[in-house]
């Protein structure tokens, strides 16, 4: 009897922190959220259902005074933020199965159901406050936690306030809480975290303060039985977890089928996660979370990574030069999670050189080019009465497994590590069977073609493994070894198992997946490598382009590293510049054009007439997404026949490593408006 009807598989509910909209995502947002994506992806390999959520925290102190400082309402300004994070998500190919903003109808109701739910059992209670309060930390200090007059936690200056507020009867749950981590002494992750909340237990705990009076702080979901308050902002972030699955079709139902949910954060909300929130769980009548796994913290260079010293590093721009799977291997690889990393230009260019291009992306190149010199016809054939090295059977057995499992223990570094023993190992057995001689004796084709199917095949099972961490790296290679999985519905099981490359494989040459870098990022050598398969099967999205959406005052500087340059142009005059006719042009209708992979047939509006503009953008955008979009066009282009459509103008994008991005406007504005 199949798993599936003995007993339902339980659920993954995975979660990421839902992050504060105000500022735009740095490496450390990107590193929870790749993290649970990689668990996320593995699960769903294992046959786990997996419910994995995101989102972004939009209420509160801090990003109240971020769209302050811009002049917004605070609306519009969360409004624009939000999409970096989204986007990014989208760039990075995360997999989350909802995007949970907090100021969403959903949420809010959930939130206010809560409150009055605690509010009519008795467990919030109005009560006047006198103490000390950080602005930054949005938190209340007591007189003995002060000194100087400086908060303990951020060091900044704190405020001295007296006013009535609602409160949660936290202190109350205290031997509760204590008891249950005692029975459940794998509930948070490392035990270090562990031991630590145990420590912080022992003093007693007080009461929570869940609301702010709106004449201090307007930005928040009002608590319904208060009308001049609106809710703390932890109070409110932290039950977006069950906003979610509440909101959802079938609410309890969901609720009971997901629940408990594994929240995995950064350490520096490991109080809030594993203090605050499982008393107002219990309080609601709901279990702790399953695990709360508490990561450690990314330094750059060995030093803090903040915005007042300008060294946050954006993922977008790593992303953009080193592609989205290399900065997905690298923050996974690098560290180890439950420990504090440290990002630099160069330990990513070593691991760029190293591990990707040198171990993985030669092992490919090199036996596939070799498997198509051996081909016939055109096709590299499986010989008859192959057997398969057992040495290499046996590896793949033994050595394979340990990926899953160790990753879903969170020791993704361990994990990668392993399966970078097993392609080491198939490389030693390209340098020990030499294939190089064996293709000079033809007698010993058959032995030829043994080691390359063996090779083949294990450089196949090799991208199954790799597919949570790499996972267009992995639709590549199995695009390239001809062999049919997709991504979609990949199983260890089965698609994992040793024997499922096709007996008969088109090969074709491969140029290298990775570039090997300078130490300043450039690439080595020229010419850049072919990508494997059709931009459509290797599933690429732009980068979040940065101009449709406004970007804080000040934004983020990326470490020492900046886009690669392009050499200069000869100086023109501005004469030459205004023959140029630049416009704004809104894409009315857009279509493939017949036989080409690249182009698309664009219908734009350029103000005093419409257009047919041919454009080759179709590997970064689909028509649908284009409808609406208001983009540049040189309007005065001689026009030329693309694939025999007429093209009367020239669509504008930058080139980035994965693609084009389109330019785009930060405002509204007509078709044919001047562009000066
Ligand atoms: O705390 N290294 O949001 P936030 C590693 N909205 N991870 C880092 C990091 C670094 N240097 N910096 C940030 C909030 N992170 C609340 C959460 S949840 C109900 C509400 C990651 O935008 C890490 O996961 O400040 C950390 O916990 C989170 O971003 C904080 O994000």
């Amino acid at each position: 009897m199949a798993q599936d009807e003995m007993s339902p598989r339980e659920w993954l509910y995975l979660t990421t922190p839902i992050y504060y909209v105000n500022d735009i995502p740095h490496i450390g947002h990107a590193y929870t959220t790749i993290a649970c994506d990689v668990v996320a992806r593995t699960s769903r390999m294992t046959g786990t259902p997996v419910f994995f959520l995101t989102g972004t925290d939009e209420h509160g102190q801090k990003v109240w005074q971020s769209a302050q400082k811009l002049n917004l309402p605070a609306k519009i300004y969360v409004d624009r933020i939000m999409p970096r994070f989204r986007d990014l998500w989208k760039f990075l190919h995360i997999s989350n199965d909802d995007f949970i903003r907090t100021t969403e109808e959903r949420h809010i109701l959930g939130v206010q159901e809560a409150l009055n739910q605690l509010w009519k059992k008795g467990d919030i209670y109005e009560g006047p406050y006198e103490g000390w309060y950080c602005m930054f930390d949005e938190r209340f200090w007591t007189q003995k936690d002060v000194s100087d007059g400086l908060c303990p936690d951020c060091k900044r200056p704190v405020e001295q306030v007296l006013e009535t507020n609602y409160f949660f009867k936290m202190s109350q749950y205290q031997d509760w809480l204590v008891s249950w981590y005692r029975e459940h002494p794998d509930a948070i992750r490392p035990e270090s975290r562990y031991n630590e909340i145990m420590g912080f237990l022992e003093k007693p705990l007080e009461d929570l303060c869940i609301s702010r009076p709106v004449s201090r702080m307007p930005w928040g979901i009002p608590i319904p039985f208060a009308k001049d308050y609106v809710t703390y902002v932890w109070f409110d972030a932290l039950l977006n977890y069950i906003t979610v699955p509440l909101s959802m079709p079938g609410t309890a139902e969901n609720l009971k089928r997901l629940w408990p949910a594994t929240h995995v954060i950064g350490k520096d909300i490991l109080t809030t996660h594993a203090v605050y929130w499982p008393t107002i769980l219990h309080a609601l009548g709901l279990e702790p979370a399953r695990l709360i796994f508490a990561h450690g913290w990314w330094t750059v260079n060995g030093e803090k990574m903040s915005k007042s010293r300008g060294n946050a590093v954006d993922p977008v721009l790593y992303a953009e030069r080193f592609g989205s799977d290399t900065l997905r291997y690298f923050l996974m690889r690098e560290g180890q999670f439950g420990q504090d990393s440290d990002f630099s230009d160069s330990s990513l260019i070593q691991r760029v050189n190293a591990d990707l291009a040198n171990d993985l992306g030669n092992l490919l190149s090199r036996v596939v080019a070799m498997a198509s010199r051996s081909a016939e016809d055109g096709m590299f054939r499986i010989p008859e009465g192959y057997v398969p090295s057992p040495e290499l059977l046996q590896a793949a057995r033994e050595i394979l497994p340990e990926v899953p499992r160790l990753t879903l223990r969170f020791e993704f570094h361990k994990a990668l590590g392993t399966l970078w023993t097993f392609i080491s190992l198939l490389n030693r057995y390209v340098d020990s069977k030499a294939p190089w001689v064996l293709a000079k004796d033809p007698d010993r084709k058959h032995e030829l073609d043994c080691v390359l199917s063996d090779l083949l095949e294990g450089i196949r099972v090799t991208a199954v493994y790799l597919a949570p961490f790499m996972p267009q790296t992995a639709i590549r290679i199995i695009e390239s070894l001809k062999s049919s999985e997709s991504l979609t519905g990949l199983s260890y099981q089965t698609d994992g198992a040793w024997g499922r490359l096709p007996k008969t494989l088109a090969l074709e040459p491969v140029l290298p997946l990775f570039e090997k870098r300078n130490p300043d990022g450039s690439v080595q050598k020229e010419p850049r490598p072919a990508r494997v398969g059709s931009p459509e099967r290797r599933g690429e999205i732009p980068a979040p382009s940065p101009s449709g959406e406004p970007i804080p005052a000040e934004p983020l500087k990326t470490g020492e590293s900046q886009p690669l340059t392009r050499p200069a142009k000869p100086e023109i005059d501005l004469e030459a510049f205004q023959g140029i006719e630049l416009t704004p042009a809104t894409v009315l209708a857009a279509e493939p054009v017949p036989k080409s992979k690249k182009l698309l047939k664009l219908t734009v509006d350029i103000g005093r007439e419409k257009r047919t503009v041919v454009a080759g953008i179709a590997g970064s955008y689909t028509p649908g997404e284009l409808i609406g979009k208001t983009i540049l066009v040189l309007a005065n282009l001689k026009p030329a026949k693309l694939m025999g459509v007429e093209s009367q103008g020239m669509v504008l994008a930058a080139q980035t490593e994965t693609g084009v991005s389109l330019i785009t406007f930060d405002r509204d504005l007509k078709p044919g408006s001047e562009i000066r």
